[in-house]
Formats: C-alpha cells, structure tokens, sequence
C-alpha cells in the first residue's frame, strides 16, 4: 500500500446562524463539544474539536453565526466568526437547507465567501436534508454549483449523522501536509472548566423559553466544600454563578420555589458527568449584574477579542 503524507489543519464550520454549525461539529468529532439551540446566538466563541485519521488530524473550529441584521453584541460575535474563519485552511459553509431563503442566505455572503478562500478551500454544507423531500434538494445544489464559489455541496443531516462520513473524507483533501498538532488523547482544546459552563448555559436555553441571547454569562470554580473535604471518596463540587443582567431575568431563572434552578442544575449535571465519567456536585448560584453588556472591555475578554 502507498504511505500517504500526514495531514493536518484546520477547518471552520461557519454560515448563518441556527444552521445547525455546532449540531455539525458535534456530529464531526462524534463528541459533545460545541452546545446546540434551537435559539439564535448560542454559540459564543470559536470551540475547536479534534479528530483523529489514520493519515490526517483535523481540528475543526465552530464558530458563532453570521448575523443579518446585527445589532452590537452581534457585531462583535461577527468578529469573533471572522477571526476564528481567518485562522483556517478549510471552511465548511453550512446552510439551513430547509430554510425558504438559503439561496438568498448564500448570496448574501458570496463576496465573503470568496474574499476568505479560494473555491478549492471552501466547502458548501446543506444541512438538514432530514427535513425536505429529496427531490427539492437537487434545484438548490444546481443554484449553489452555479455560483462557482464552493469545490463541493454535500448534503447532510448533522442531527442523523447522514453524509457525515462522506463529509469528514472530502474536508481532508485539501488539507496540507503536515505534523500531529494536538495529543491523540485530546478532543478540544477547551478545558473542562469552560465546556461545564457551556453545558449549563445550553440548558438554560433550553429550560426558560424566554429570549435570553447574550443576557448570560457564567463563571465556574472547583470549591472545596469544608463540610466534605474530609470525607473519603468526596465527589467534587463545582459551583457556578449565573451572571444575569436584570432582576427579571434572575426570577424566571430561579423560577418557583426554585423548580427552575434545579432543573437547569440536574440537567447540567448529568451532561458534565458523562463528559467527565465521574459524579460531580453541582451548585448553581444567580447573580445580577445589569450593565455587563454595556462595558465593553468586559464583554470583549469574555468574547476573547482582547
Ligand atoms: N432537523 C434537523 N435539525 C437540525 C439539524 N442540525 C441542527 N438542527 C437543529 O437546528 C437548531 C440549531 O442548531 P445549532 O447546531 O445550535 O445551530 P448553529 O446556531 O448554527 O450552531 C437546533 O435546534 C438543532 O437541533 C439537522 O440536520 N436536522
Ligand atoms: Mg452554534
């Protein structure tokens, strides 16, 4: 057999948002990396996951969404796409292929779509072919072939894992040669910190139905817990503080005799112990800070553009 050269790069899925990028992501690594909602802004930072070929290692980045309309939050979260997009060598352009307006989508973001990287670097995804019937499908790919921008469309459900497969193979062809640039060992390179609180915010989305975009932010603290530090086989307590910007926001978080909380709390819980394939002790604590979208120098070390 022919020995292939080591591959190794990375990829950015980008588009529009609620395309289902971080659905992708998640479906690419075959790991919970990146949180998903059926709310728009969820993601908030580039994440990268890392997958590991016999001859290539591929680092994805999921990025948050491309706003239309964008209001200044949403500018920078704009940034943050283009940032994470600039660091890569391929992109995965995903596209909501059951939306009415996906060719429209696509046309808005020619010019950017081209300026970023030459056509055999930049991939067009349809994602959620699960939820069209077949034969609509091949008018778009024709639509989007025609605009000579993509060296590929892939149809996908990232939600069904189908074409992922096919997907993860075509990504690796334009890839340069090149070293292992993570551990085998490793699947982001976030810590385990910084996914716990990503998992607590996606079930805060889930949980209150109410439009919270950006009205969160949480930090978490490994906290020794005085009244269990002695004990044998102590599980872990991690505590997080839910910064909220308002009153209102904190009450609906709470929620009845703080039904809400727990619920959040539990579900959380549960997904940070299947990542981390141990119990844990969760505490969740609500705190308001009404301004901290208004400062910007806040709001941009927590996006990581400073
Ligand atoms: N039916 C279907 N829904 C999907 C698919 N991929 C993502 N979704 C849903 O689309 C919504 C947005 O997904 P998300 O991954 O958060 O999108 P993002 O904003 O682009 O990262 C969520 O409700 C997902 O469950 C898919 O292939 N099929
Ligand atoms: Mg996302």
């Amino acid at each position: 057999m022919e020995n292939k050269e080591f591959k190794s790069g990375f990829v950015g899925i980008v588009g529009p948002t609620n395309s289902g990028k971080s659905t992708l992501m998640n479906a690419l690594t075959g790991k919970k990396i990146s949180i998903v909602s059926p709310r728009v802004q969820t993601t908030y930072h580039g994440v990268r996951g890392i997958v590991n070929k016999k001859n290539a290692q591929v680092i994805f980045t999921d990025t948050p969404g491309y706003q239309q309309h964008p209001d200044r939050v949403a500018r920078l979260l704009n940034r943050v796409a283009d940032k994470n997009a600039g660091e890569c060598e391929v992109l995965v352009w995903t596209f909501d292929a059951s939306s009415p307006r996906v060719i429209h989508q696509i046309i808005k973001l020619k010019n950017k779509i081209s300026q970023f990287k030459p056509k055999e670097q930049s991939v067009c995804v349809l994602n959620k072919i699960d939820l069209i019937p077949k034969l609509a499908l091949l008018p778009i790919m024709d639509e989007i072939i025609k605009l000579d921008i993509f060296s590929q469309v892939i149809p996908v459900s990232a939600k069904k894992c189908d074409g992922i497969e096919r997907l993860m193979n075509l990504i690796q062809k334009p890839l340069p040669e090149g070293p292992q640039l993570y551990p085998s060992e490793q699947v982001t390179d976030r810590s385990p910190s910084f996914l716990m609180s990503e998992f607590i915010r996606e079930k805060i989305y889930r949980a209150t139905r109410q439009e919270l975009p950006y009205s969160v932010w949480i930090e978490m603290e490994e906290w020794q817990d005085p009244e269990t530090l002695t004990q044998k086989n102590r599980v872990p307590t991690y505590r997080a503080i839910i910064h909220v910007d308002s009153e209102s926001r904190k009450a609906i978080l709470i929620g009845k005799k703080g039904e809400m909380l727990k619920r959040i709390g539990t579900e959380a819980r549960k997904e940070i112990e299947s990542m981390l394939g141990h119990q844990i002790c969760l505490k969740l604590f609500v705190d308001v800070q009404k301004d901290w979208k208004e400062d910007s120098h806040q709001l941009n070390t927590y996006l990581e553009l400073e």
